[in-house]
């Protein structure tokens, strides 16, 4: 699975926006992922998870921060996340349906963020980019 020409433009352009706020577009991402999902908070026994709380923040700047790094790797995406797909299978064991919660919630902060940049185009371009990313942090599992 690959983006096309086309769709990585747009990843890259709305990405350019999304890097100057990795840390506000992350903690949002993350409060409706637990807000909307609660079953997902039993991976972060260890967390402050009230909104906005410190930790909260660094690890929505992590993920944002995770997922322009692999946007910068567009043509190798697997090999950009490869330490992160490790720790999710193997020390985190994740469930991979999660993968797919998180990502629509950061989708939904994303076109909640930057309405005149969301297109259905661009709309579909990021979902297929999340779907590469979450299909290479579980790959391991299989
Ligand atoms: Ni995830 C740690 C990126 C999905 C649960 N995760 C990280 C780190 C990054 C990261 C970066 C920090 C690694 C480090 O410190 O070395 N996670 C990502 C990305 C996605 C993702 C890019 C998908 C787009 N993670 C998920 C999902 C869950 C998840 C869906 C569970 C619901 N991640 C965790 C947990 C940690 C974690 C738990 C450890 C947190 C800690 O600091 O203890």
């Amino acid at each position: 699975m690959s983006l096309t020409k086309a769709e990585r433009t747009l990843v890259l352009s709305l990405w350019s926006k999304v890097a100057t706020q990795a840390d506000v577009l992350g903690t949002e991402t993350l409060e409706r992922l637990f807000a909307s999902y609660p079953q997902t908070k039993t991976y972060f026994p260890h967390f402050d998870l009230s909104a906005g709380s410190a930790q909260l923040r660094a690890h929505g700047s992590k993920v944002v921060a995770a997922l322009g790094e692999a946007v910068k790797s567009l043509d190798n995406v697997s090999g950009a996340l490869a330490k992160l797909s490790e720790l999710h299978a193997y020390v985190l064991r994740v469930d991979p349906v999660n993968f797919k919660l998180l990502s629509h919630c950061l989708l939904v902060t994303l076109a909640a963020h930057f309405p005149a940049d969301f297109s259905a185009e661009t709309h579909a371009a990021l979902d297929k980019f999340l779907t590469l990313v979450s299909n290479v942090l579980t790959e391991k599992y299989r």
